[in-house]
């Protein structure tokens, strides 16, 4: 059976890209919610109901795992969702969570994300349990997704943008920068030269695959096939711009698209 992934939109195909690479045997349908997207705007209520039909869509195609590829659904949708299907699901957050604290001498993180993920907690809560004291500086980064996505990663705005996103928790000092959102890997060239180099840079895509990889090899769920996986991508609207899109997000062509009614 195949893995089931979902996002708003093209975000989750950085976390595709991460599967990818660590379970190449491992068939993936994804779905985009792209009719919907954005969710880091919308209310908690909302995306929670937007994300039990996302789960439904892809249990009715069998997938025999779920991974909310989405850092605003799994802030928001991740607890019901789990409460509500037996099915295994993935978040992002808990393996961002561990990745940002895996070196013990962590001891101040920032986080970047949508509007939607900082104002849940969700990832301050996670951060604060697992490590008492912690220092966090949260900052929601609305500008940055259609930045990213209009491609404008080299131009002088997007410097602008991230100058006063980040030049304050800098300056404050940072030991780890979690990247906690889907569309963010684009990003870490830039953030390499951008930001000193003592500060980690954890993005939630690479260390959710690991995570996936790990709890796939614990359940005993992995493809036993040696050929390589397929990739089937669905979205609630077919937009003219997603394929040129997604092929920056995936760093390949994305293949055939489909059209799916929830
Ligand atoms: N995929 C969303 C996230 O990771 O929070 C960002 C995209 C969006 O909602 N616009």
């Amino acid at each position: 059976a195949p893995l089931g992934f979902f996002d708003s939109g093209v975000g989750g195909l950085t976390v595709v890209r991460a599967a990818q690479q660590l379970l190449p045997h491992e068939n993936i349908i994804y779905l985009g919610d792209t009719a919907r997207v954005p969710y880091g705007s919308k209310s908690p209520q909302t995306i929670r109901e937007f994300a039990a039909q996302d789960v439904e869509f892809l249990i009715s195609h069998g997938v025999k795992a779920i991974v909310i590829a989405c850092n605003t659904a799994t802030a928001h949708a991740l607890p019901t969702l789990r409460r509500k299907y037996k099915i295994p699901i993935v978040g992002v957050i808990e393996s961002g969570v561990k990745a940002a604290l895996s070196d013990p001498a962590t001891d101040r993180v920032g986080i970047i994300a949508t509007r939607g993920t900082i104002r849940s907690h969700a990832y301050q809560h996670a951060l604060a349990l697992k490590k008492t004291g912690i220092l966090i500086h949260d900052q929601a980064a609305p500008l940055l997704v259609p930045l990213i996505e209009e491609d404008w990663l080299d131009h002088p705005a997007t410097d602008s943008v991230l100058h006063t996103y980040l030049d304050p928790m800098v300056e404050k000092g940072i030991d780890a920068l979690l990247l906690a959102c889907t569309h963010y890997p684009l990003l870490i060239p830039k953030l390499k030269s951008f930001l000193p180099a003592e500060i980690r840079l954890v993005d939630s895509a690479t260390t959710c695959a690991e995570d996936l990889k790990a709890r796939l090899t614990k359940l005993d769920l992995l493809n036993a096939s040696k050929k390589d996986g397929s990739l089937q991508i669905h979205l609630t609207d077919l937009s003219e711009q997603f394929e040129a899109l997604a092929k920056r997000f995936l760093s390949r062509p994305p293949g055939k698209i489909r059209r799916a009614i929830l």
